[in-house]
C-alpha cells in the first residue's frame, strides 16, 4: 500500500475512547524499545508520526493511527520494562487483554521481536496468549540491519523454534532503519483487511 495520508486519531486509555469508524485494526505488540513505533513510521513512510524514543516504557496509551481512511495501526505500550511498578504493570495487562480479546475490528497482531536475539519470556507469553485466543499473528523480526544478511535465515529459524510458531503464521525479516520487509509486511496486512 502506498500511504499518502496518516494521522493519529487518539491516544486512548479506555475502551470508550477507541475509534468507532469500524476500519480493520492491526496492533503492534512487543517489548518496549524493540521498534514498534519505528515500524509504523516506516510502513507509512513518515519520519516521526509515531513517537519513537530511546527511553523505553514511555507509551502507556493505545495510540490509534488512521491510515488512508482504510485501516488503523494501534501502537500498544511495550512490555518488559523493568522500571514500571507492579500496579502499572497490572493496569497495562488489563488494558491489553481487554483490547486484544474484545476488539471486534482487530484483524491481526503484529508481534515485533528483535531478529538478533532469542525471544524473551514475555515475547513467548504474548505469542501463546494470541494463540490461546485465536488471534491471527504476524511476527515481525526487526533490526535486521544490525546483523549480517548471511545470518538472517539462521536467526529467523531460531525465533520460529523458540516461539514454537504455528505453521502458517508468517515471520518477516524487517528493518525500519534500512526499509527491509516493508512490501511483505503490507502484503500480510492487506490479506487480512
Ligand atoms: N538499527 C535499527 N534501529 C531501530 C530499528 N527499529 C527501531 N530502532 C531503534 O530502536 C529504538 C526504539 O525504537 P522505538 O520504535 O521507539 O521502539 P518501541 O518502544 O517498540 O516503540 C530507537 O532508538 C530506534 O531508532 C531498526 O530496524 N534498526
Ligand atoms: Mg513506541
Amino acid at each position: 500500500m502506498k500511504v499518502h495520508h496518516a494521522e493519529i486519531v487518539i491516544s486512548a486509555v479506555k475502551p470508550e475512547q477507541y475509534p468507532e469508524d469500524g476500519y480493520p485494526e492491526f496492533a503492534l505488540a512487543g517489548r518496549s524499545n524493540v521498534g514498534k513505533s519505528s515500524f509504523i513510521n516506516r510502513m507509512i513512510n513518515r519520519k516521526s508520526l509515531a513517537r519513537t524514543s530511546s527511553k523505553p516504557g514511555k507509551t502507556q496509551t493505545l495510540n490509534f493511527y488512521k491510515i488512508e481512511d482504510q485501516l488503523f495501526f494501534v501502537d500498544v505500550p511495550g512490555y518488559g520494562y523493568a522500571k514500571v511498578s507492579k500496579s502499572e504493570r497490572a493496569a497495562w495487562g488489563r488494558m491489553i487483554e481487554q483490547y486484544i480479546t474484545g476488539r471486534e475490528t482487530l484483524r491481526a497482531v503484529l508481534l515485533i521481536i528483535d531478529l538478533r536475539h532469542d525471544p524473551t519470556a514475555d515475547d513467548k507469553m504474548m505469542y501463546d496468549f494470541l494463540k490461546h485466543y485465536n488471534i491471527p499473528c504476524v511476527v515481525i523480526a526487526t533490526k535486521a540491519d544490525k546483523i549480517a544478511k548471511g545470518k538472517w535465515e539462521r536467526h529467523k529459524s531460531n525465533v520460529k523454534k523458540q516461539l514454537d510458531m504455528v505453521k502458517g503464521d508468517p515471520i518477516i525479516v524487517f528493518s525500519s532503519e534500512k526499509s527491509l520487509g516493508v512490501e511483505q509486511a503490507w502484503q500480510e496486512i492487506e490479506k487480512r483487511m
